[in-house]
């Protein structure tokens, strides 16, 4: 998939775009068996017991050969190369499966908040695996957000988020997508997903990002050379490979 000259111009002014399926039937059906192995309650859940846990799981393509090709697939690579540029690595990603009934949210924030504004902007694709809307914790986000840069956070938790003091949401819109669609934001757009108010209706996401190949922590000028090539000069790699190993706990953020 191109991503058009308008596409990229509404990107960059909305901080967010709609693209679609992506992956054909035959695709779909491997991340969703592979998420599914390993999005599991019994491995690990975010959100509270009063209002309701539900499976999460980072690093997917750490444990599954074959999500890892996902984050190489072409289609998804030529996204990033027209928002990045021609040296992109891929920074994080993550399985998010509000289950029915789960009512925890994960509240306003920007993913560049859990960095607490120590680096630049990245790329978020967000892959619904099921029909995603409100009613069962699909995403909201404010148009334009991404524009006013970092915003402050507070940690709620594992949670990052923008204290609701100052936060104007009026502006907000629900990015409702059938199964297999994919959307994409910048880290900068502010965002949330309310609980799963359904009884039979999961939403699954898989959350791929990617950063350019000179993503830096701001205070310490490193490079994050942790985080594994996607495209040199334009190229895609054969495999994910990075300069250094990345610590799954000790490198978070
Ligand atoms: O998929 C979700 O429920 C939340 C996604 C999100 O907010 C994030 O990945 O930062």
């Amino acid at each position: 998939m191109e991503l058009r000259d308008e596409q990229i111009e509404d990107f960059r002014r909305q901080g967010y775009l709609r693209l679609g399926a992506l992956f054909d039937e035959e695709e779909l059906a491997t991340i969703a068996r592979e998420y599914d192995r390993l999005v599991r309650k019994e491995e690990q859940v975010l959100g509270n017991e009063e209002q309701g846990v539900f499976p999460y799981r980072a690093m997917l393509n750490f444990r599954s050969p074959e999500l890892s090709q996902f984050i190489l697939h072409p289609r998804l690579v030529a996204i990033a190369q027209k928002i990045l540029g021609e040296e992109v690595r891929f920074w994080w990603d993550q399985g998010i499966n509000k289950s029915p009934g789960a009512g925890s949210p994960i509240a306003w924030h920007q993913d560049n908040g859990y960095q607490q504004g120590r680096t630049q902007e990245f790329l978020t694709c967000w892959l619904a695996l099921d029909a995603s809307e409100r009613s069962n914790g699909g995403l909201q986000v404010i148009p334009g957000s991404h524009t006013a840069g970092h915003r402050e956070h507070r940690w709620e938790g594992v949670h990052a988020v923008i204290p609701p003091v100052g936060l104007d949401t009026k502006a907000a819109v629900d990015l409702d997508v059938g199964p297999g669609e994919l959307l994409i934001f910048s880290s900068l757009l502010v965002h949330q997903t309310l609980g799963n108010r359904t009884q039979d209706r999961q939403r699954r996401s898989w959350v791929i990002q990617y950063c350019r190949g000179d993503q830096h922590n701001e205070v310490t000028g490193e490079v994050y050379d942790n985080r594994p090539w996607v495209l040199r000069d334009g190229k895609v790699v054969d495999e994910l490979r990075a300069e250094r190993p990345f610590h799954l706990v000790r490198d978070h953020a």
